[in-house]
């Protein structure tokens, strides 16, 4: 039976038999609960918050959410009924948290201990923010940012930078973004950042803010500590400062899921070997798997639809095996030649690992 018990109030609709839960603020889609789909159900989908989110009375008429757009040639507040008159578009893309695949660095930083499942696959419906700009008549001359800002409240007399929730991407983020009000064809839930969120395909979790007020044009990255010195890619025992690279846009990455689930009996014999390869911010084009460690790589099959650029694929390598023990690992290479290297990127926060030496996993076959 579901222990949803363990589930803080604003996520006690998910399936918490399906989830790691970190804490009130974090939890996790277990390995093999990822399925065969390729559309994660929210049910399942990972929540990550930096703060407490707010009320959930913010998604009880989502059409009223203001958002308020600054910098640009004619600001201006539009609720979510305004947007959803200027145009409409759906992506589907993987959102990933910077920290997936922390738990694996030997060095133990600091952070939530995400194994594979701080990532899903998920649509999202929304107005493109190019549209928005249309409408806005442009950004203002100088701008080098898109800087979006969250609705958590910040408590009086608390410098908002030391908690608030804003991040700044480049420019070339804008083409494919969108202020998007439904996920997997339903209002967006709290949890996941509704009634308003923008969100931004290929670039890592903490880029799409939830429960977004403030769209905003900027000269400068956001002043907030969580864009100055919070997910940069600092050397290792060095703290985050702005001179760091930004962890902005997500490397090729797949993991295997299934076999993984440790409570199940798995037979020597026939087995589909199963995954999930995504890209980056582009295709992925090819996915080896390996059954020993790495020694020797077999081309595996994309099964399901190409949901595009953003979204992962599935896969599945048909393979026939005798009892024994097994170090499966999973490799992929998207459309720019880039393939998930063996090392990780060795970062003080743990940020960006797609090692797939640290992504392999031993199976036992009876
Ligand atoms: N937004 C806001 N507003 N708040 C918070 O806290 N977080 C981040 C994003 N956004 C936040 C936001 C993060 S960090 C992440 S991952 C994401 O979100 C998640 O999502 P979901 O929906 O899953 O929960 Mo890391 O990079």
């Amino acid at each position: 039976t579901a222990n949803n018990s363990a589930l803080p109030a604003y996520a006690d609709w998910k399936d918490a038999n399906h989830l790691i839960i970190h804490s009130a603020n974090t939890m996790e889609t277990k390995r093999h609960a990822f399925g065969s789909g390729i559309i994660t159900p929210l049910e399942r989908l990972f929540v990550r918050n930096n703060i407490a989110p707010p009320s959930e009375e913010i998604v009880k008429d989502p059409d009223a959410w203001v958002l308020e757009v600054s910098g640009v040639k004619n600001p201006q507040s539009l609720t979510v009924a305004e947007l959803k008159t200027l145009g409409v578009s759906t992506v589907a893309m993987v959102l990933q948290c910077n920290g997936n695949g922390r738990a694996y660095f030997p060095s133990k930083p600091s952070g939530t201990q995400w194994t594979v499942g701080a990532a899903g696959c998920v649509m999202f419906t929304g107005v493109p923010v190019k549209t928005l700009l249309e409408h806005v008549q442009g950004m203002d001359e100088g701008a080098k940012y898109m800087t979006g800002t969250g609705g958590e409240p910040i408590p009086d007399g608390l410098d908002p930078n030391t908690i608030q929730v804003e991040r700044s991407v480049p420019l070339e983020a804008i083409e494919d973004a969108l202020l998007a009000w439904e996920i997997n064809g339903k209002p967006i839930p709290l949890a996941h950042g509704g009634p308003l969120r923008l969100v931004v395909p290929g670039y890592t979790g903490v880029n799409n803010v939830k429960y977004i007020k403030r769209l905003a044009f900027t000269a400068e990255q956001s002043a907030a500590n969580i864009q100055q010195s919070g997910y940069r890619l600092a050397p290792m025992g060095e703290k985050g400062a702005p001179t760091q690279e930004s962890v902005w846009t997500m490397p090729v990455k797949s993991w295997i899921t299934y076999p993984s689930d440790p409570d199940e009996q798995v037979h020597a014999g026939k087995i589909q070997i199963q995954g999930l390869a995504t890209g980056g911010t582009t295709d992925v084009t090819k996915i080896e798997v390996s059954t020993d460690g790495g020694e020797s790589w077999h081309e595996a099959e994309f099964i399901g639809p190409d949901l595009g650029p953003y979204a992962w694929r599935q896969f599945v390598l048909s393979v026939e095996l005798e009892t024994g023990t097994y170090k499966l690992a999973s490799r992929a290479t998207n459309k720019n030649g880039e393939t998930q290297p063996a090392d990780r990127l060795e970062n003080n926060r743990g940020y960006l690992n797609n090692s797939w030496v640290d992504h392999s996993l031993e199976v036992v076959l009876v």
